[in-house]
């Protein structure tokens, strides 16, 4: 069973690393315990940022959309939707 822990931690850490690295990359679909799709899906119209009704469209709540909008211009970028929305 051991050796199934040490599998599940370096996974952790691999994908840490590979979502650090992401930053500016195209994302290559590798979702390990992540339950939201691609931003490049999410955001329906291609603006570049995430609105309210795309948020919703996907199941994130309305206060955590809210809470990631810190400009409150009603929209969330890319980098708050990666790292911001759970
Ligand atoms: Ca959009
Ligand atoms: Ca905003």
């Amino acid at each position: 069973m051991q050796r199934i822990y040490r599998l599940i931690a370096l996974g952790a850490i691999t994908f840490a690393a590979a979502a650090g690295a992401a930053d500016s990359g195209n994302g290559e679909g590798q979702s390990s315990g992540d339950e939201l799709p691609p931003f490049s899906e999410v955001d329906q119209n291609g603006d570049g940022e995430l609105s309210l009704e795309e948020a919703k469209a996907v199941g994130i709540q309305e206060d955590t959309f809210e809470r990631e909008d810190l400009d409150n211009d009603g929209k969330v970028s890319e980098i708050g939707y990666k790292y911001g929305i759970k």
